[in-house]
């Protein structure tokens, strides 16, 4: 059964919306493809850069790449929630994170040596950055985030894309996956004292993170001097 027939309920701006993606049908999925490219040029050099690091380093500061696409329900969403124009066109212009990548490495610091590496590339232009490790969000959210373009190479011209990349640790990432769950579980409403607790467990992870950095930069003094 086709998702589209699950949206039929859904009006915007006095359209069904199964008209509106016929209607845009073709730039649209042009557009989510070209988007799906760019996400596989980042996921790509994540993947160049973290067999280069292990051949210097000896280890591989990337534990997972995970990438997702953003759903046609979910851009259409944003685009309402931020009253930006229902075009093709404002999805572009409007949104950073149609496409997103999630770089999941061991260490905290593994993250600030992986960023500045991509960033260093000169195809990649950086439009924004927010780092929640130096700052992290009031209730607790840890993650570097960069909003990037990079070019890709169509057969009759070169067209820069945005992509939004999510640096965590293994403990911030998993933090962030039962945070996103428990925020939009149905029908429950996060008390503050349930908030209170989610926050001391990512700080609990914070320093976790912290003590394994530590117990790491042993290990690689000692493999240093210890021969
Ligand atoms: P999804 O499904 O992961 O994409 P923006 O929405 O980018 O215009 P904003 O809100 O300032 O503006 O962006 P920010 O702070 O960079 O956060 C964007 C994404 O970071 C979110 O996307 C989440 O993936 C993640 N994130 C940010 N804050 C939190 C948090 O407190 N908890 C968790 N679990 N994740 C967070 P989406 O669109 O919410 O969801």
């Amino acid at each position: 059964m086709s998702n589209i027939t699950d949206f039929e309920h859904i009006l915007i701006e006095g359209q069904n919306i199964k008209d509106f993606i016929n209607s845009k049908a073709t730039p649209l999925k042009e557009l989510m493809t070209y988007y799906k490219c760019a996400m596989m040029e980042v996921e790509t050099k994540f993947k160049v850069l973290n067999q280069e690091f292990s051949l210097e380093y000896d280890r591989n500061p990337i534990e997972t790449i995970k990438t997702r696409l953003k759903s046609i329900e979910s851009i259409f969403d944003k685009l309402v929630d931020r009253s930006f124009p229902l075009t093709v066109k404002s999805i572009e212009e409007n949104l950073n994170d149609v496409a997103g990548v999630r770089v999941i490495c061991g260490f905290p610091s593994d993250i600030y040596s992986l960023s500045e590496a991509f960033l260093k590339q000169d195809d990649i232009t950086l439009i924004a950055k927010k780092d929640y490790m130096k700052n992290p969000k009031p209730n607790g959210y840890r993650s570097l985030h960069l909003i990037v373009e990079i070019p890709i190479f169509l057969h009759n011209e070169k067209k820069p894309m945005r992509v939004e990349v999510q640096f965590r640790t293994i403990s911030m990432d998993w933090w962030a996956s039962l945070e996103h769950k428990i925020r939009y579980k149905k029908d429950y409403v996060i008390t503050s004292e349930i908030a209170a607790e989610l926050k001391i467990c990512a700080e609990a992870a914070a320093v976790l993170d912290n003590k394994m950095e530590q117990i790491q930069y042993k290990i690689q003094s000692n493999g240093i001097h210890g021969k």
